[in-house]
């Protein structure tokens, strides 16, 4: 089974660790945000392609789902030393990632080609695909006016209240060299268990069409999010956090909902939308859950 799935972060890294040890890698694509994407200390840092990358090849921090394992911190605590900004905690080896990758985009190499070129060098086998090899930023509308991705999530640790998102460059942007066709040749497609205001509507919004089934993950459970401020956001956009509230936003694109065990309550009224469900416990801190996980989830859509 073709298998192209949809991730920003750390949810979606986890699934994505998953699928990648059930499916063979040349039955799996993973597109990823790069709405997060920012230029900082001169560097340009794609936190959910690494966080993915990371994730694959089994280097990444498991306390904070990003950046690297085993990580020591001398660059940036230097750097603060100096008064420079420390806000962003970029890692020694973490850094090594971003000063290669800026040196190649000043080269010209785009980022796709730069991303499957460290694939390799990881030895991840997926393909693994930026959205867009376009600058596209996700700008948060908040009761502080409007401020850039990593702004609000890290230097403001998600505290302004979100009135709404645009994609800045999204007009001009267009999908990578590769995704289009992964998303039309695939037998399903899957929403991971990521943002959906933040992480997956970013990469909707540069592909704009899928043609082929779509089954999404709900990143919240019992109301809250596993990981981030998706529930917050929920919350602040005046729509009560919960699996269903997921289901509702995806509702035009969605064949197949997968939902906690914790909201099997919410279960009738997502099948009432239409919508195929699948119920099964949906937390991933092991690499046994993200595949048991990956598990349910390509046998649900067998069954679709
Ligand atoms: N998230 C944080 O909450 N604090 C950080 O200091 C931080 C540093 C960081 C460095 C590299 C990297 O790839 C990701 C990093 N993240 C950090 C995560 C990042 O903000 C992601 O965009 C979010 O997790 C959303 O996916």
């Amino acid at each position: 089974m073709k298998i192209t799935a949809l991730a920003g972060g750390v949810g979606g890294a986890k699934l994505a660790h998953g699928l990648a040890h059930v499916l063979p890698p040349e039955d799996l694509t993973i597109i990823v945000n790069t709405g997060d994407d920012f230029e900082h200390l001169g560097l340009s840092i794609c936190p959910d392609l690494d966080t993915v990358c990371y994730t694959l090849a089994g280097l990444a921090n498991s306390e904070t789902g990003w950046g690297r394992a085993g990580e020591t911190w001398n660059t940036i605590a230097n750097i603060e030393r100096l008064g420079g900004p420390a806000w962003f905690r970029l890692g020694d080896q973490d850094i090594a990632t971003h000063l290669e990758r800026t040196r190649r985009l000043k080269e010209g190499q785009s980022l796709s080609s730069i991303t499957r070129e460290f694939c390799q060098a990881w030895g991840i086998q997926p393909t693994v695909l930026p959205m867009t090899d376009a600058p596209v930023r996700t700008m948060v509308n908040t009761n502080e006016g409007e401020l850039a991705f990593q702004e609000y999530f890290v230097h403001r640790r998600c505290e302004p209240i979100v009135k709404g998102f645009r994609f800045d460059g999204v007009t001009e942007a267009k999908p990578a060299p590769g995704v289009r066709e992964a998303l039309d040749t695939a037998d399903a497609v899957i929403f991971c268990p990521s943002n959906p205001w933040v992480s997956i509507d970013p990469i909707l919004s540069v592909v704009k069409k899928i043609t082929k089934p779509v089954i999404a993950v709900s990143p919240i459970i019992g109301g809250k999010a596993v990981k981030g401020p998706a529930a917050k956001m929920y919350t602040e956009l005046g729509i009560e956090p919960s699996a269903l509230a997921v289901a509702k936003h995806y509702r035009t694109t969605l064949a197949g909902f997968v939902l906690d065990t914790t909201d099997r309550e919410s279960e009738a009224q997502i099948i009432a939308l239409s919508i195929k469900t699948q119920v099964t416990d949906t937390l991933m801190n092991h690499l046994t859950e993200r595949v048991r996980l990956a598990n349910d989830v390509l046998h649900f859509i067998g069954s679709l």
